[in-house]
């Protein structure tokens, strides 16, 4: 339920993207006054400004932040893209006005509905594509929200309310959740990130662990057993644990002798799975079991193997290690959503063939260095651009070929096809956001797909 003093004075949505945008439509109503800001003037929050002042009951203004109206407001609606020091979150905590997230304010409104909720650094959203998919395969109407792309609060805003939610959720979107209480909680492994953010990767771990703040013995929680630092943390924490891991003894979902396995029965071969890597095997199973811990039904042998043919029919979301396309022998493959190391590290890992890497984009802090002994293995030259090219350059001399380029995507393609030769594959797999040159990761690989023509 949203708040009853929450309508009786006015809230501050801050940021005018998707998430401040839905947001503040579903405040609004609700009956509560709406201020809504976006420190931009970008053409984002420009649209977002209009859109919303053209619905009636809201203010919003790109370009600045009133301070002094946002201290005075009843609460501050943050967006997961603003960071803690932003100076509309600092003159709402002096004021001592409670600061919740777009993902806070859409739970409020949902109240009672199901979902799970998937977080960890690598393979959230494909794990959480994946429990839509096999939650509809079930029968289920449901909605795949959260960091994956539409905001809580846009399916908070719709007439016909899903039964289930497959939920992506950031550190950024964890931190202002207090409500956070999934039906089942799914951590897919721990790694650094975020740096550019976080003063340590263990204030981005505190963030993760938030995932557990309401954790009780009816709670259940899907966990890497082959992670230390994800059994580290949920270690303790009320509810049913369920593991799933390749390398583990003993966990609930196994890959074993080439099969994927829940509790030693076979759901399907590993060749079955039309996904490319063993972390996307690890996806699989984080999936399986989470939808197998969602309801005792989904445990018969009958909705066991309505989940194997599902997994089969599954196809991997853009931009996660998709094959952009093949021309003169050489293959394009878009991970743009790698925007960390340890991502890049996992395609990296599976390449098969001699490989062009295009490294670069935004700096988040962590080092290079911890790539090289799977650049040595897999890739022939480096391509280093963007503002972090001359990090990249200082972290791999001597460990691969690097070549340093600047700021131009197109010239960024335009060597990494002159460089390749029949029987290479062009990789791009950045470790880096894209922020630099790009509005987000998905718009860098759309540009990626359309200058290596090769669609
Ligand atoms: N801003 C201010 N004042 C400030 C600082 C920022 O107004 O002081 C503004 C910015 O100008 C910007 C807005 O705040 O317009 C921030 O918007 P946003 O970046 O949160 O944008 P949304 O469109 O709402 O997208 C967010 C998520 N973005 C981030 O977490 C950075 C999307 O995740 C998510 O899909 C969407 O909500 C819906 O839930 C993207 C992402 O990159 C994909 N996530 C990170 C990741 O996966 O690594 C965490």
């Amino acid at each position: 339920m949203i708040p009853a003093e929450w309508k009786a004075s006015e809230a501050a949505i801050i940021g005018l993207g998707r998430s401040g945008v839905a947001a503040s439509l579903l405040l609004a109503r609700h009956g509560v006054h709406v201020y809504a800001s976006d420190g931009s003037s970008d053409a984002t929050a420009t649209a977002g400004a209009a859109k919303l002042n053209a619905a009636g009951g809201i203010e919003a203004v790109a370009g600045s932040h009133d301070l002094e109206r946002i201290a005075r407001a009843v609460v501050v609606v943050v967006s997961p893209g603003v960071p803690p020091e932003a100076p509309p979150l600092e003159a709402a905590r002096a004021a001592g006005v409670p600061i919740v997230s777009e993902i806070e304010v859409a739970l409020r409104a949902l109240d009672g509905t199901c979902y799970v909720a998937v977080t960890g650094t690598n393979g959230k959203t494909t794990t959480t594509a994946l429990i839509g998919h096999l939650l509809r395969t079930l029968g289920k109407r449901v909605a795949d929200a959260g960091n994956i792309g539409t905001p809580l609060t846009e399916i908070a805003l719709r007439d016909d309310r899903p039964d289930w939610i497959a939920l992506e959720l950031s550190s950024f979107q964890l931190h202002d959740t207090p409500s956070v209480d999934p039906t089942v909680g799914v951590l897919t492994n721990l790694s650094p990130d975020h740096l550019d953010r976080y003063a340590s990767a263990d204030e981005y771990y505190a963030d993760k662990a938030l995932l557990f703040r309401n954790a009780n013995e009816t709670s259940s929680w899907v966990l890497n057993t082959d992670d230390d630092l994800v059994l580290a943390m949920a270690a303790g924490v009320p509810g049913m644990h369920h593991g799933f891991g390749i390398t583990s003894a003993g966990a609930e979902m196994t890959f074993t002798d080439g099969e994927l396995r829940w509790n030693g029965v076979k759901i399907l071969a590993r060749e079955e799975l039309p996904l490319l890597g063993n972390h996307n095997v690890m996806n699989a199973m984080a999936a399986s079991l989470a939808v197998i811990a969602a309801d005792p039904a989904h445990a018969t042998r009958g909705s066991l193997a309505r989940i194997a043919d599902s997994l089969r029919s599954f196809r991997a979301p853009p931009h996660r290690l998709e094959l952009a396309g093949e021309r003169a022998g050489v293959l394009w493959i878009n991970d743009s959503k790698a925007t960390n190391i340890s991502s890049t590290q996992v395609a990296i890992d599976g390449m098969t063939r001699p490989t062009i890497l295009l490294l670069g984009g935004r700096h988040k802090g962590e080092p290079y260095t911890s790539l090289a002994d799977g650049l040595k293995k897999h890739v022939r030259v480096v391509l280093a651009y963007g503002e972090a090219a001359p990090i990249i350059e200082e972290d791999l001399e001597g460990v691969v070929r690097v070549e340093r380029l600047g700021n131009d995507f197109a010239e960024v393609v335009a060597r990494a096809r002159a460089v390749a030769k029949p029987g290479d594959v062009v990789l791009l797999s950045p470790a880096c956001s894209s922020y630099d040159m790009f509005r987000n990761y998905e718009e860098r690989g759309a540009a990626f797909r359309r200058l290596a023509g090769v669609a």
